[in-house]
């Protein structure tokens, strides 16, 4: 524990009171998250459905305290490295939480290409450390 903290300090780069930092969950050995479709280098239409995976965890709605689970964010084109592991996910366009503990959504989605992501976050929309983050799959939309 105090370890994270120390390195959330370090990465904020500021002053961080140990009170208000939430602790990070630590996510179990082998947890892993994936995009199950579409599959990577679909030619897709609107609306898309995208079906999220899970392996060594199980799904949880946003604000329920359980071990071992989370639940599911899609990122749309967003660069993992600007994403910030430390606090609860921005809820963007681009990063789309599923609090309710859906395993998969159906959307329109911009004609072009697109990068998808999915990043499991806990009960308090933190992403768990290391960070659960699926390999990206690219789609294009017709
Ligand atoms: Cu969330």
């Amino acid at each position: 524990m105090l370890k994270r903290i120390a390195t959330a300090f370090l990465i904020s780069g500021g002053f961080a009171p140990p009170a208000l930092a939430l602790d990070r969950t630590p996510a179990p050995e082998g947890a892993q998250t994936y995009i199950v479709a579409p599959a990577g280098g679909a030619t897709v239409s609107n609306p898309v459905t995208i079906v999220f995976g899970l392996v060594g965890m199980g799904v949880a709605p946003a604000g329920v305290e359980m071990e071992n689970t989370g639940h599911h964010h899609l990122l749309v084109n967003v660069d993992p490295d600007s994403v910030d592991y430390t606090g609860p996910l921005e809820a963007t366009d681009q990063i789309i939480h599923f609090g309710g503990g859906q395993t998969q959504v159906t959307l329109e989605l911009p004609a072009g290409t697109h990068e998808l992501r999915l990043l499991l976050g806990d009960q308090n929309h933190i992403p768990h450390e290391p960070p659960i983050l699926s390999e990206p799959v690219t789609v294009t939309v017709e």
